[in-house]
């Protein structure tokens, strides 16, 4: 695959994993203090293969739909750039996007693990501009906006990008139709990010959001919609973005993949951004600890807890911040939070841990799968020091 034509990016933010393709993270002091909506430019960039070079002009998305009973029919429509940003009125969506291999390093130093090994900056917040799929759905496919209807409950929306990978012929995934048309699923076709037009490294000229939902849903250059009885065949549904059995390592993985569950929803998660495992602070001044938590399918954040004495005793924090969507309620996008601490014994181990709205919390140790991924353990930073 031909990398030459990868645009540049700005490389002292991040934590770059690898170069080609490029897979880099934010340092996460950065991260936290860039504030609620995290600027293009530091928001983390994971890629399959690279980056393609596409054109507004000539672009085009095809809309499709695979009947159940007469298959192999397919019935097309071809859609322009233009025809999207003309035909549905445009909307905003703030969400925030997280790997589902956030935090791989930590199932990493349990037992070796497949994949990139991120830290826990696999995760960015940002504003999100375009069509709601759902309106595409039901104009161009026919697709009815009921609910509960027997094709809505069942099929899945498969999303083809217009990119070149090293696992598939391009990168693809999908996401369960009744998703995709819930008034309240808020799932869109963006061509904005931040109030300008998406940048080629986050999916220009078009690409899926799935609030909620792992990023590996929100797929890039999308070039092809298909609304179809089954998931997508892709690598990236059937072969990874799933959590395997803890007895599923590389020697008996194959036969594993097909009976384990897809994932799409985000679990509870929590995150310290600083201070730094090792960090000296001064000891003028309090000790300020930032971090995000975030939970899955649009659920709140209840509550995030510190314990500066590894866990015996636990408080509130001081201050937290989430906005639900202004329309539908939902909480797509994560709270930032803070809490201040007059004074730490030498080095200290810091714990911080989330309750989401449902009462889910996250657990104690980390839970080791295969391809490494949904790690929520409680996180720790350990070793800091005021002087
Ligand atoms: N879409 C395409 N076309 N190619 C990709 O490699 N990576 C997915 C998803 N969509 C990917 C893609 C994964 S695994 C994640 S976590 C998000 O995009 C990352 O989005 P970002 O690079 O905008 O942060
Ligand atoms: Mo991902």
């Amino acid at each position: 695959l031909d990398y030459s034509h990868d645009p540049t990016r700005d490389l002292p933010s991040f934590i770059v994993h690898a170069q080609t393709p490029f897979n880099a993270e934010p340092r996460l002091p950065l991260l936290v203090n860039a504030g609620q909506i995290t600027p293009t430019d530091i928001f983390f960039k994971r890629n399959h293969g690279p980056i393609p070079d596409i054109r507004l002009e000539s672009h085009k998305v095809y809309i499709g739909l695979q009947h159940p009973d007469s298959s192999p029919r397919l019935d097309w429509a071809e859609l322009s750039m233009y025809d999207i940003m003309s035909r549905w009125p445009k909307v905003t969506v703030t969400a925030s996007l997280q790997c589902a291999g956030n935090r791989r390093d930590g199932l990493a130093a349990l037992k070796e693990v497949k994949g990139v090994i991120w830290g826990a900056g696999t995760i960015s917040n940002a504003t999100w501009s375009g069509v709601r799929l759902a309106d595409v759905l039901r104009d161009i496919a026919g697709i009815p906006t009921d609910l509960s209807h027997d094709m809505v409950r069942d099929f899945h929306v498969s999303f083809e990008a217009d990119d070149q990978v090293h696992e598939d012929a391009c990168y693809g995934s999908s996401i369960p139709l009744r998703k995709a048309m819930d008034p309240v699923g808020d799932v869109i076709l963006a061509y904005e990010m931040n109030g300008k037009p998406l940048t080629r490294d986050h999916g220009f000229p078009l690409r899926a959001i799935v609030p909620g939902y792992i990023g590996a849903r929100s797929v890039k250059f999308l070039q092809k919609i298909i609304v179809q009885p089954e998931e997508s065949l892709a690598f990236y549904q059937r072969r990874d973005y799933k959590i395997l059995p803890p007895w599923v390592n590389s020697s008996n993985v194959e036969s594993s993949w097909d009976s384990a569950a897809s994932l799409n929803e985000m679990n509870v998660q929590c995150v310290i951004c600083t201070p730094l495992e090792n960090e000296m602070i001064s000891s003028s001044a309090p000790v300020t600890i930032k971090g995000y938590a975030i939970a899955g399918g649009g659920k709140g954040i209840y509550r995030v807890e510190i314990s500066i004495d590894g866990g015996s005793t636990w408080e509130p924090v001081d201050r937290m911040e989430q906005h639900p969507d202004r329309k539908s309620g939902m909480f797509w996008a994560w709270a930032l939070w803070e809490k201040s601490v007059p004074r730490i014994r030498p080095s200290s181990e810091i714990i911080a841990r989330a309750y989401d709205s449902s009462g889910n919390m996250q657990p104690e140790t980390p839970i080791w799968n295969h391809r490494g991924v949904m790690n929520n353990a409680w996180f720790r930073v350990k070793n800091v020091t005021q002087l």
